[in-house]
């Protein structure tokens, strides 16, 4: 019995989604509007993935957990890959997918300090993230080949995955970063073409600001009245 626990927003919970989905698996939609607290995991943080007996947080080992657990990759013109460190990549492939996690880190915690109060616009440390992020940007556009291929050419990746989920997070969100992507036109293809895949439509993200509490079938935001 798998389930996972998440809430709608979160980019490190959409990803895992998108990689349950690219497998195939099944699961228990734990879907919450807050964090767990510390009876569900020590870093009080989403996602939370159960299968049967073993409980594991921490987006990136889910994503390895289910990689490496659930060999079967359904058909498609471009599968997901079948292992999140290519034997004999593992180094690089590591490196790309850490820095990815810290751009992901950098933009949650651009918004958690945004919606309790303290914006980029007057916090120093927020301007270093956002800062960071667009160094990020630009060291990942120079990884990919060409404007084709993501980070594991002939796959898609849970590198490419992750990386998706946390720029379209900032974009949905009125965080007051402007990511300029027209000067990372490979980077720009790759979240072009990885939003049509089904996994990805499955498991939208779609706009958030204080003051939405739900959401349309189609995506349009509910607000609290
Ligand atoms: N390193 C964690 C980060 C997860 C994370 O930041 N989750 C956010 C939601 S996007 C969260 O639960 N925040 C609540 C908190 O930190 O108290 C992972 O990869 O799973």
């Amino acid at each position: 019995m798998r389930s996972l626990l998440f809430t709608p927003g979160s980019p490190f919970a959409r990803a895992v989604r998108i990689v349950l989905d690219e497998l195939g698996l099944d699961y228990e939609r734990r879907e919450e509007n807050a964090a767990p607290g510390a009876t569900e995991t020590p870093t009080l943080q989403v996602p939370t993935f159960r299968d049967n007996a073993l409980v594991l947080w921490e987006s990136g080992t889910i994503a390895e957990y289910l990689m490496a657990t659930y060999p079967h990759r359904p058909e498609s013109a471009l599968p997901l890959s079948d292992h999140m460190f290519r034997p004999g990549m593992e180094w690089q492939d590591k490196l790309v997918f850490s820095t990815i996690q810290t751009l992901g880190t950098a933009a949650t915690t651009i918004s958690q300090m945004t919606w309790t109060g303290v914006t980029v616009a007057d916090n120093r440390h927020l301007q270093r993230s956002a800062l960071k992020m667009m160094h990020i940007l630009d060291w990942l556009e120079a990884r990919l080949d060409d404007a084709e291929t993501g980070f594991q050419p002939g796959t898609v990746s849970a590198q490419d995955i992750f990386f998706a989920a946390h720029v379209r997070f900032v974009q949905a969100r009125p965080l007051g970063i402007a990511l300029e992507l027209d000067r990372v036109p490979k980077i720009r293809a790759l979240l072009d073409r990885l939003d049509a895949r089904a996994s990805f439509v499955a498991n939208p993200v779609w706009w958030w600001e204080p003051g939405v509490v739900g959401y349309e079938a189609d995506g349009t935001p509910v607000f609290e009245t």
